[in-house]
């Protein structure tokens, strides 16, 4: 029994992924990933424009474990609006092998960003896809990443690509490194060399504190599973230009997926066709999300 009902749709995740064919480097880090709930432990947002399936913490660190991942990124989800306590709890009981992404509030106090800090939050995000939040006035965004960045956070925005041309300005004008969730949402039947890519290319070329995430085959791909041929030009090329400034992410639990919901080693499975070498796979999968999220474990 859950305390709340799923959007009718919603397709759950799968209990017993496959392994993987592709071995993860040593260390290697789900850098985008989501817990939701237990809703009875911890409840939705009200404001909040879908219902989940629950997917607690302990799932999670199956899934790592099973994947042969060794460290998770939490990233708030607009389900749990900006109540952050799913998020927290769960990193609390990851040893040390989870950091998260919180969702704030503009009133948020110095001492609550310094609790969230303490709790191993390293950046917040900023939603603007518009199925999943209601538009958020600028100002306000543009104080809260002032802020956070003093404390050596970074910001983490989600957009669809079509609307990258209305938030471009504001997006290069935000403070500190951001990181960019599911390479800006491509329609990927376009091509990955048409002016839709160019411009996220461009922001990427021009604008040296962004990063990507090449993340969310699943959801992106109109081929589909298993091999999501259609959005390898778009990750790869990314990956390939910008070896340093990339992350994955499994996704997980894959919010509000309607059409088929992955097994998560076909998403592992996808990575060596993005970062073909030893090279890419260990900047991509190590040695960026470890610069960006664990900087005081870092040896070189
Ligand atoms: C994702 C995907 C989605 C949802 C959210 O915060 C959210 O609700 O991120 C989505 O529906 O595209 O994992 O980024």
């Amino acid at each position: 029994m859950t305390a709340f009902d799923k959007t009718p749709g919603w397709l759950d995740w799968r209990q017993n992924p496959s392994k993987p064919g592709f071995t993860p480097p040593a260390g290697a880090v789900d850098a985008h990933c989501h817990v939701f709930g237990p809703g009875a432990q911890f409840p939705f947002a009200p404001e909040r424009k879908y219902t989940p399936c629950d997917a607690s913490k302990d799932q999670l660190f199956a899934l790592r474990d099973c994947l042969g991942f060794s460290r998770n990124v939490l990233v708030q989800a607009t389900c749990h609006g900006a109540d952050n306590r799913a998020l927290v709890d769960a990193i609390a009981h990851a040893g040390g092998k989870a950091r998260g992404v919180a969702s704030v509030k503009p009133d948020v106090s110095d001492d609550e960003l310094k609790a969230l800090d303490a709790a191993g939050v390293r950046g917040v995000r900023f939603n603007f896809v518009k199925r999943l939040v209601d538009a958020l006035p600028r100002a306000p965004l543009m104080e809260i990443a002032t802020r956070i960045e003093a404390l050596g956070w970074h910001v983490v925005i989600y957009f669809e690509a079509e609307d990258l041309p209305d938030l471009y300005d504001f997006f290069t004008s935000l403070p500190g490194t951001i990181v960019v969730d599911h390479m800006g949402r491509p329609d990927v039947s376009k091509s990955a060399q048409g002016p839709e890519f160019g411009l996220f290319r461009q922001l990427m070329r021009e604008h040296g504190n962004f990063w990507a995430k090449t993340t969310c085959p699943e959801r992106l791909s109109r081929q589909g599973p298993p091999h999501y041929v259609d959005v390898i030009p778009f990750a790869r090329s990314i990956v390939e230009e910008f070896p340093d400034r990339v992350l994955w992410g499994t996704d997980w639990p894959h919010p509000n997926l309607k059409s088929h919901m992955p097994d998560d080693a076909w998403l592992v499975d996808f990575i060596p066709k993005i970062a073909p070498t030893p090279e890419l796979q260990q900047k991509l999968l190590v040695d960026n999300p470890m610069r960006l999220y664990w900087p005081e474990e870092e040896t070189s």
